[in-house]
């Protein structure tokens, strides 16, 4: 049996690939548990400094697995599913002190969807498509698509995303803010590991300083939300980086970062 899930590490960047390329990386026990032991491993290894997440074969994910192992037991609940293996591993990627890239190669479904937009930066192949196929079997977006959606495209469109759940091609999920960059097919892989190991060089702590500011941005109100940003300041100013960051400004040089 294939690896569900793929873990590759070169150069300060991790690459997580999900790998059951039959179903289009459906989502299964499986799966999840090694993706949750993947997300985990980047996240404590300090030679990691930038993720890439992405799918084999010609689907990102098709969502939860739909086969009949997954779905058939009248003792799965859903929603203590959503607990137990997707709320760990979205709240990881969002916490997950280093920047993660997603590299959306072809259709992102349901729960499939809602990974990848736990990404920081989300680039798409032009044949991507984005589905929140949710309500065609009779569920609700979950797994933080809720969260996102009206955070990225705003409230009409993440309710007409919802109710009408169309395939969104990945040029008008650009135009629509739920995708940064659109790359040709074949260029997306490479550019996405470019441009993590571009951010693997940089200040990796000032990044996760960063997220923990931005994830609190939107429950916040501004007199909180400057506090937040002077105390995350605070700690950014106290890195090894920091000082290499002026010092090389101040000597006309490179930077060279270590991520503390
Ligand atoms: O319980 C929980 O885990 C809670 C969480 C729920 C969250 C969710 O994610 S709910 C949403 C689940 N996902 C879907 O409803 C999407 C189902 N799939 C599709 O609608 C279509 O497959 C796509 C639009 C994604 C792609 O269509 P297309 O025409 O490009 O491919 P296809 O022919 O439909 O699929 C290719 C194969 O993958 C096919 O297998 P076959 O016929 O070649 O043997 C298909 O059955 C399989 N496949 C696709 N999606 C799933 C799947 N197998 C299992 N689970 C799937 N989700």
């Amino acid at each position: 049996m294939n690896e569900p899930v793929i873990y590759a590490l070169d150069n300060g960047v991790a690459t997580v690939t999900l790998n059951r390329p039959e179903v289009l990386n459906a989502l299964d026990e499986n799966l999840l548990a090694k993706l949750m032991l993947f997300i985990s491993r980047a996240a404590d290894d300090q030679a990691v400094r930038a993720l890439v997440v992405t799918g084999a074969g010609r689907g990102f994910s098709a969502g939860a697995d739909l086969g009949p192992a997954n779905t058939d037991s009248g003792a799965v609940d859903v929603g203590e599913r959503l607990r137990t293996r997707y709320h760990p591993l979205i709240l990881a990627m969002r916490n997950m002190p280093k920047p993660i890239i997603s590299a959306v190669n072809g259709v992102a479904a349901g729960a499939g969807m809602s990974i990848a937009l736990a990404g920081d930066v989300v680039l798409a192949g032009s044949s991507a498509l984005f589905l929140q196929a949710f309500t065609r079997i009779g569920l609700i977006p979950d797994a933080g698509s809720t969260y996102f959606l009206p955070r990225y495209v705003g409230e009409m469109r993440a309710r007409a995303l919802v109710m009408l759940a169309e395939k969104i091609p990945a040029a008008d999920a650009e135009r629509i803010g739920l995708v940064w960059k659109v790359l040709p097919d074949d260029e997306l892989l490479p550019y996405a590991q470019q441009l993590a190991a571009h951010l693997a060089a940089m200040p990796t702590r000032a990044y996760a300083l960063a997220k923990q500011a931005l994830n609190a941005s939107l429950g916040s109100d501004l007199g909180g939300q400057l506090e937040t940003e002077a105390r995350l300041q605070s700690e950014a100013g106290r890195t090894d980086d920091f000082r290499e960051g002026v010092a090389a400004f101040r000597a006309k040089r490179a930077p060279e970062f270590k991520g503390h």
